[in-house]
């Protein structure tokens, strides 16, 4: 399989996150994609290769353009408020929640901060905006081979982006990596796409950018709203709006679920993209279903990721993995890498 790799991940290193009242170490750390790359050259799996220049146009047909404007100037903003904040990283601590206007961009960074982002665990870095545009540029290079006639792509980037709306970052997420590669495949003439998000937490931003659309269909695993991040987002009864009412699917599942009762979800899944009848599939490659993630509650084993990279492939359809989530960064590898094989072999 062809794996298109940002080697400019690392540029985003977020210090801290906030959680419960402290400043903790990020659980999104450079280390992520290292050890996924790692074991892809372990097994001597697939062609690595960097991605080619990107053009922001493919990011506009999915993000506003002051939220991307925003984005490309915020570090050096966040340095000009105190040259202090070199060292830091910037969180926001102001949101403008129901009454608030959201026309009015403030001149206030703090106040912008807060206007385009939803939690206070994404911390934006030096190498934030550079890190993320060259990760969608990875998406959009993993569409390009499958519009090729690859079988299958992998677009191994950080930070991921399924959280990310069309004008907000949180989750880790700053650029919506898995709906920039659905939208170019739909602009290459995909007249349906469907996407599949198996990360352990609701792809919210994915959900929110295609909800009243009835060209890309958003289906999404995860862990039940109720409880589990993000919160407000993911519940069963959003099953899309207007034009794109039908064409949503949430299928949450409880904390401490298994394999079994996961790939239950996963066949239901399924049959919902086949009968949609899209030209390609993007999966949100999340790994944070895994028994070991530090901050997840599902109960899958390493070897469950064979069995779901069989159960995508028999899907048959020409498939972009982007890289999402998945904490317990010494298991990550073999786990990510056992998607791909798993796909490969019942690929064929
Ligand atoms: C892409 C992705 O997987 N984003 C997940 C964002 C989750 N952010 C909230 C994390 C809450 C951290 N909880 C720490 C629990 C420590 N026991
Ligand atoms: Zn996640």
């Amino acid at each position: 399989m062809r794996v298109v790799h940002n080697a400019r991940h690392a540029l985003h290193h977020g210090k801290v996150e906030m959680f419960r009242g402290e400043l903790v170490p990020c659980f999104e750390v450079p280390a992520r994609v290292d050890d996924v790359l790692a074991e892809l050259e372990r097994r001597g799996f697939g062609t690595v290769e960097a991605p080619a220049e990107i053009d922001d146009a493919a990011l506009a047909r999915v993000h506003a353009p002051r939220y991307l404007q925003f984005l490309a100037g915020a570090w050096d903003e966040w340095v000009a408020l105190d040259p202090a904040n070199a060292q830091r990283d910037a969180l926001p601590s102001y949101w403008p929640i129901r009454s608030f206007r959201h026309d009015v961009l403030p001149a206030s960074f703090p106040a912008r901060l807060g206007l385009f982002s939803y939690d206070a665990g994404t911390p934006l870095t030096a190498g934030t905006w550079v890190a993320a545009r060259a990760g969608a540029g990875c998406a959009l290079g993993a569409v390009d081979h499958v519009l090729r006639g690859e079988r299958a792509a992998f677009a191994l980037t950080r930070p991921p982006g399924h959280h990310a709306g069309a004008d907000f970052f949180g989750g880790y997420c700053f650029l919506n990596n898995s709906a920039i590669a659905a939208q170019a495949l739909r602009d290459a003439g995909v007249d349906r796409v469907a996407v599949l998000d198996i990360d352990y937490h609701h792809g919210n931003g994915t959900q929110a950018i295609f909800y009243e659309r009835a060209d890309v269909q958003f289906t999404s695993l995860h862990g039940d709203p109720h409880t589990e991040y993000p919160y407000y987002l993911g519940y069963a009864d959003e099953q899309g709006a207007g034009a794109g009412l039908g064409f949503n699917r949430n299928l949450p599942l409880a904390r401490g679920t298994g394999f079994d009762g996961w790939r239950e979800a996963l066949a239901e899944a399924l049959r919902g993209i086949a009968d949609f009848r899209p030209g390609a599939l993007v999966v949100s490659l999340g790994l944070d279903t895994f028994e070991g993630d530090p901050i997840s509650g599902f109960r899958l084993a390493s070897p469950d990721y064979l069995h779901i990279g069989e159960d995508l492939a028999r899907a048959g359809l020409p498939t972009v993995f982007v890289f999402e989530g998945g904490y317990a960064v010494d298991a990550l590898g073999v786990n990510t890498v056992n998607v791909l094989d798993g796909f490969m072999q019942r690929a064929g």
